[in-house]
């Protein structure tokens, strides 16, 4: 499945007494020095980084540098020269990345459908000895590998220092670890953590690494995990402002905004990423109860549950094909997604109740909830088969329909525990931890506590035993290699939509 949309001669909407307001919760970035890295490689043999900095490096040379944590930040290389006079420019490389297996790729064979240019890759000239060297670009790595390009005979190149600054809108000391039972919770929190902070830019971004730009699927989960730790609040809001601040023209929220520069939505619309904006709101406003936020989101927020109804339903009261077309739900080319979509637009018309309850409209407020009614009456006649004993959409079993029922309240609970256990088995499977978050979620709800730490334990903790500090954006523990991409070398490995164990656990596991 790719995620291309180009709509010609697009022009977001702009509010721009919004656009103002999340401009002034821009935050101030917290920035960190990080010590000097203990751990490296030469050509593959371990060294320290003491020794490293007084071995001469000729060309073919590479140094591994391994910081011992994910960060995002700057990297500046202090370098000089051993040997004879330089009577050439030193020329190197700087490979970035996240995890081991970046460095494993060839980034000239990556063929797939994003950008190239995501690739944390450098090259540099260094015409005279000694330098002290900036790389142009903000970076999200652990490691940092030097390649010795060139030197000449009469020269060798010394890599005397490596410094770091790190950035990000929170501190780790703002936020307290929850009791949890044992070690690994507390290891799966605190990657979680970790994949949060780094991802708390000026925005809340979905991948420092890559796209580096707000999403509002995996913003909502961003949020529900910061109520649970750094309770940045100013950051969330800032982020909703953003969704909408800058929508479509007919007032659909964009799935993603672009935030470097004057904010502009983009010409993409998923409608479950639209619809997680009624809950988002409801969710942020549960955490601060800010009144200026109900006063100026409500109206943008109920507008995304209304335009699906008005134009993305059959008049069985089913999302229509047109509106199949234009979810997301998880990285899946098999997936029907009829079934999720509908789950999702139930959800968001619950929440619409509650923000117009907040709001104090009581009548409007009736009628989301009439309306989310009828569509679970029309989900269960569509969906629900008796044959098999789960819902089936499109012809098809996933696990994604069971999850997305049982979230809206459609799936009668004394069945849910055989539907998923019926879908699991054959059905069409989860890629994303974005999904498997819901899966989590689903199972809580569906009396099935400890189905739903067993596989939180199994999930996430499956992605540290693969040695990872941060949360990945695709995780398929029977695939590690695996990328909706194209290639794992434009894969993100501190991804937003992962972080939710830091809500899971704090909320249902401590
Ligand atoms: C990717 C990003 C982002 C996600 C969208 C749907 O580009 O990974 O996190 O929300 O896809």
């Amino acid at each position: 499945m790719q995620l291309v949309s180009i709509i010609p001669d697009f022009q977001p909407m702009n509010d721009e007494r919004l656009l103002k307001k999340a401009a002034s919760l821009t935050p101030e970035l917290i920035r960190t020095l990080h010590p000097m890295p203990e751990k490296c490689f030469l050509n593959g043999d371990e060294i320290s980084f003491d020794a490293l900095s007084k071995r001469p490096l000729r060309r073919g040379d590479r140094a591994l540098i391994d910081f011992g944590c994910h960060m995002v930040g700057y990297l500046t290389l202090s370098l000089g020269h051993h040997g004879s006079h330089q009577d050439a420019p030193a020329y190197i490389r700087a490979d970035f990345a996240e995890v081991p297996g970046e460095l494993e790729e060839d980034p000239e064979k990556y063929d797939g459908w994003l950008s190239r240019s995501w690739i944390q890759r450098e090259h540099i000239h260094l015409d005279i000895l000694p330098a002290r060297v900036s790389l142009p670009r903000r970076y999200a790595f652990r490691y940092v590998r030097v390649t010795v390009l060139d030197t000449s005979p009469k020269y060798q190149l010394l890599l005397k220092e490596a410094a770091c600054e790190a950035v990000s809108a929170v501190s780790p000391d703002q936020a307290a670890l929850p009791k949890v039972k044992d070690d690994e919770l507390a290891r799966i929190f605190r990657a979680a953590l970790n994949t949060l902070k780094d991802c708390s830019q000026e925005v809340l971004e979905d991948g420092p690494k890559r796209d580096r730009r707000l999403w509002l699927g995996d913003l909502r989960l961003q949020a529900l995990a910061m109520y649970a730790s750094f309770r940045h609040y100013g950051l969330v809001k800032r982020c909703l402002y953003l969704f909408a601040g800058s929508r479509f023209p007919d007032g659909r929220m964009s799935a993603c905004v672009f935030t470097d520069g004057e904010p502009a939505a983009d010409d993409t619309y998923l409608m479950d990423y639209a619809l997680q904006a009624p809950m988002a709101l409801e969710e942020y406003l549960e955490a601060t109860d800010d009144r200026e936020a109900l006063d100026d989101l409500l109206e943008p927020s109920l507008a995304q549950a209304d335009i699906v109804l008005e134009r993305y339903l059959t008049s069985e009261g089913i999302i229509s094909g047109e509106g199949a077309a234009a979810g997301f739900i998880d990285w899946s080319d098999d997936l029907d997604r009829r079934a999720s979509l509908q789950g999702v637009l139930i959800m968001a018309l619950d929440a619409c109740a509650t923000l117009c309850c907040r709001a104090g409209d009581a009548a409007r407020a009736d009628k989301y909830a009439e309306k989310a009614r009828e569509l679970r009456k029309a989900a269960l006649k569509c969906f629900w088969s008796e044959k098999e004993g789960c819902f089936v959409s499109g012809g098809q079993v996933s696990v994604h329909s069971q999850v997305y029922m049982i979230l809206a309240g459609v799936m009668p609970a004394e069945k849910a525990a055989r539907a998923v256990k019926k879908a699991l088995d054959g059905g069409v499977r989860m890629n994303t931890p974005y999904m498997h978050h819901y899966y989590v979620t689903a199972l809580l709800l569906s009396g099935q506590p400890a189905g739903a730490e067993r596989h939180l334990r199994e999930y996430w903790g499956g992605m540290i035993a693969a040695g990872d500090d941060t949360f990945r954006e695709y995780w398929d523990p029977a695939d590690p290699d695996g990328s909706p991409y194209g290639g794992r070398i434009v894969n993100s490995y501190c991804h937003a939509w992962s972080c939710s164990p830091v809500h899971v656990i704090s909320r249902y596991l401590s």
